[in-house]
């Protein structure tokens, strides 16, 4: 064992394989910033977070470190004091400590907006804090509004929001809003804490957590698991609309209707007679397998790669953005959302037909349902709130050749296998064999005045746009959906270039997309 060491503590060896480290996760991407290397901190933060905003930064130019070493300059933390990373600093024994940047995440935000590093102001330093003050102090300060908080992928609370989302889901198959809203609100808060709940005193305080919601958290917190939740589970009902919902095209009036048939798998409604499908369902059925396994992100963007390479054939300059779940930092989906945008007007004339006919003479569409824009009937903001919006788009299944995939990512398409389910792991070999695999894709064409809204409609959460529409109206007096934001005071529409102006418009915080896991 050698003891030869730097004054950093590193052995030689060791700074090496760091080196290396460092440059195989930056040959990807172009540097633009020589002269600061990040490190961004997990503790508070989560992996998965932490590996989004690293990959973000290398995508945007910057260097960043995998591994703390004493070539960094800047050190990224969210939700810690200056006195808590100062004591971590001191743990790695790193040399000249003192010239290191502490930086607090708005300091990365404003950077990654800018697309180059912003001058360090004095609020992006992190905080001392003059008394270790517990973490109750947090509670009073929570808002019951999901666009006033941060809700990132690191979940401390998933043993509840797990069971609080499949009361909510129940809720919603028997269309019963009132308790649909209760269950979804407090999973959403729960969501957006950053510590777990331990005990009954840590819910003091919070909003959105009521006396219903306190029996089922209790009753987790003594037995590990809710009974209502285990009944629940086991329940016919319940399991047949949850497994037949999960065909593409069935909802679940569809779902009652089979159950009351009498039916109970796929197998059998697949197979019987005495039912007349749609066009959607039978595609359903046809693609359930690879369907029902979720999307990667390797997936995903080999799937963006091949819309964008179609839509620049007819269009040079239209963007094809990734938003949905994916855009909130997920690493899987269900399915696939881009928006389709141009900057002139019109010239997203015939593009989304043009771009489905190609992929048809291509062979690689198995399925699609164009719905036309009704932009023009429209006179008010739509209140319906079923209807997400009124562009044109489709709902496609896409077949994806397996090795854009391969090509484009091994080492996710290899981590993520280790997730899998043993069932998970045999469809996956079974796509390796086959070629392809069919993905659920959504395409919407947005006009380019009305894009930062579809933007911020689309990416979600479905709670989190919830809530910032209830805000805009319960709040401010407005109006918003995915065309626009309507002043009822003023009685005027308020243009918008960016999310951000949206969020300014409302008088609220700007909240980055991977925030918005409500
Ligand atoms: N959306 C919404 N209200 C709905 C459905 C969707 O506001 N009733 C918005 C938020 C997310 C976006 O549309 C895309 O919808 P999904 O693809 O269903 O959600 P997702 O967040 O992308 O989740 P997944 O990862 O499962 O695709
Ligand atoms: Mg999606």
């Amino acid at each position: 064992m050698s003891s030869e060491k730097t004054p950093g503590g590193i052995t030689p060896k060791r700074k090496k394989q760091r080196e290396d480290e460092l440059h195989s996760a930056h040959s990807k991407y172009e540097v633009k910033f020589q002269d600061l290397l990040i490190f961004v901190v997990e503790r508070k933060m989560g992996s998965s977070r932490r590996m989004f905003l690293m990959d973000l930064a290398r995508k945007k130019g910057f260097r960043v470190a995998d591994i703390m070493s004493d070539s960094v300059t800047h050190i990224v933390t969210e939700n810690n004091s200056w006195n808590e990373i100062w004591d971590w600093i001191q743990i790695q024994k790193i040399p000249d400590a003192n010239k290191l940047n502490l930086l607090d995440i708005s300091w990365f935000t404003d950077s990654m907006g800018a697309g180059k590093p912003v001058d360090i102001e004095e609020r992006h330093r992190l905080q001392v804090l003059q008394s270790d003050l517990p973490s109750t102090s947090l509670l009073t300060t929570v808002p019951q509004y999901a666009c006033l908080r941060k809700s990132t992928l690191d979940n401390k609370n998933k043993i509840f929001t797990d069971v609080l989302d499949i009361l909510a889901e129940n809720c919603e198959f028997n269309e019963n809003s009132g308790s649909y809203v209760t269950y979804a609100r407090a999973a959403s808060l729960l969501k957006s804490l950053p510590y777990p709940i331990s005990g009954m005193n840590d819910l003091e305080g919070l909003p959105c957590i009521g006396k219903q919601i306190r029996v089922i958290i209790e009753d987790i917190l003594e037995d590990g698991v809710c009974s209502q939740v285990e009944s629940l589970l086991c329940d016919e009902k319940y399991k047949a609309r949850k497994l037949f919902t999960s065909v593409f095209g069935v909802g679940v009036k569809t779902a009652d209707k089979w159950y009351g048939l009498g039916f109970r798998t796929i197998e059998e409604v697949k197979t019987t007679e005495d039912i007349t499908f749609t066009k959607m369902q039978r595609a359903g059925f046809l693609y359930y397998e690879d369907i029902i396994q979720s999307v990667s992100r390797a997936e995903a963007e080999a799937v963006g790669q091949m819309i964008q390479d179609i839509v620049h054939e007819y269009t040079p300059h239209a963007k094809v953005t990734l938003t949905g779940g994916f855009r909130r930092g997920k690493e899987v989906g269900h399915d696939v959302d881009f928006l389709i945008s141009c900057h002139e007007k019109g010239n997203e004339e015939g593009l989304l037909h043009k771009t489905v006919n190609k992929l048809d003479r291509q062979g690689l569409l198995l399925f699609c349902d164009f719905v036309e824009a009704t932009m023009e009937k429209r006179k008010l903001l739509s209140r319906n709130y079923d209807v997400m919006d009124h562009f044109q788009k489709c709902f496609l299944i896409l077949k994806l050749d397996r090795r854009l995939v391969d090509k484009r990512d091994l080492s996710v398409a290899s981590g993520s296998a280790l997730s899998l389910t043993d069932e998970g792991a045999e469809h996956k070999k079974e796509t390796k064999i086959k070629g392809w695999k069919a993905i659920r894709v959504d395409l919407v064409i947005v006009p380019a005045q009305q894009f930062a809204y579809a933007l911020l409609g689309w990416s979600g959460s479905r709670q989190f746009e919830r809530d910032l529409r209830r805000y805009a109206n319960q709040e401010k007096k407005m109006w918003l959906d995915n065309h626009g934001l309507y002043d009822k005071k003023k009685q005027v529409f308020l243009q918008a270039r960016t999310e951000e102006e949206i969020f300014a418009h409302l008088g609220l915080k700007y909240i980055e997309p991977w925030e918005r896991n409500a």
